[in-house]
């Protein structure tokens, strides 16, 4: 069965030690269990002190059969940030401005500019979304829709080739909006005049939410994901942009979500978020799932972070 682990951003010492944790060993180069297989919710990079060896660590995996992962959006920002515009060769097609160097700036201090291409190259190899028998894994965002229109535009432009992305980072395009679901979930605009601000201090207009469930019962407290109590404990719009997920439908693990819980729970019985920030001085965190139906809170396993706790 699976050992799904959530974001890693860098963190390589704690990566193998959840592995060795999970009863991983390393052997001629790459983790394996004798009788289990990991899948990563993606977002190898950015962030952490150690990045190249967890790309280095998590494709070998791949490559060899001992895991499978999805796309996290870093991934996808990175391939956008190191492609030209097709139709404008200077023009890259993320913005180099300041906040998404600053976002992108531990991987490109850590690479060299030939080993960034090599991961880039693996990168376009990552599916958006898997789905095995008897569970389902996405970064942000479960929408059946969306999933196929990313694999129908892998399919007729080639996977993240320059067309792809062009088409992905034009606003309001079906695949924009299709990887923008998946990849970083759908957000609900706040109120006129409202803001937070998220964990890297940018200030946002718009907020994460608990997308898996309809928005009827919810304020926008309860409806944020992480739940944000200083925000309004009224009810939030109707319309929100709401993806409700079905009890019966088979188990979904993402990551995305820089959840701060120190003790792990799943979302909804059959919706687990793996993300605990260990970018953020919190928890590398894992899922043991061997076919159960409605998730335990007994089968999440956990690392803390390496620099938890220094305020840095
Ligand atoms: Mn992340």
């Amino acid at each position: 069965m699976y050992d799904i682990i959530g974001d890693i951003h860098g963190h390589a010492d704690e990566l193998v030690e959840l592995l060795t944790k999970l009863g991983y060993a390393e052997s001629a180069g790459c983790f394996r269990h004798p009788t289990r297989q990991v899948i990563f919710c993606g977002d190898f990079i950015d962030r952490g002190p150690h990045i190249p060896d967890v790309v280095r660590v998590a494709r070998a995996m791949v490559e060899e059969d001992a895991a499978q992962a999805v796309m996290g959006n870093h991934e996808f920002n990175a391939l956008a940030y190191h492609t030209f515009d097709p139709d404008s060769p200077d023009t890259y097609l993320r913005p180099h401005n300041s906040q998404n160097r600053k976002q992108h700036h531990q991987t490109q201090e850590q690479f060299s500019a030939e080993d960034l291409l090599h991961a880039l190259e693996w990168f376009r190899t990552l599916p958006a979304a898997l789905e095995l028998d008897g569970l389902r894994i996405v970064h942000a965002c479960w929408n059946r829709a969306a999933i196929n229109v990313i694999n129908s535009s892998i399919d007729e432009l080639g996977p993240y080739s320059a067309d792809f992305l062009k088409l992905a980072t034009q606003k309001q395009h079906p695949l924009f909006n299709a990887i923008e679901c998946v990849m970083k979930g759908p957000e609900l605009n706040l109120p006129e005049g409202m803001t937070v601000t998220d964990k890297e201090g940018n200030v946002r207009k718009r907020i994460r939410i608990r997308w898996f469930e309809s928005p009827d019962q919810h304020t926008w407290a309860t409806y944020s994901l992480p739940v944000k109590t200083n925000l309004p404990h009224t009810g939030v719009p109707q319309n929100a942009p709401a993806m409700p997920y079905a009890d019966d439908e088979p188990p979904v693990f993402v990551g995305h979500y820089w959840l701060p819980e120190t003790s792990p729970a799943p979302l909804k019985p059959n919706v687990a978020c793996l993300d605990y920030s260990v970018a953020k001085h919190g928890m590398l965190c894992a899922y043991r799932f061997d076919g159960e139906t409605s998730l335990s809170v007994n089968r999440f396993v956990t690392v803390d972070s390496r620099d938890r706790g220094d305020g840095s």
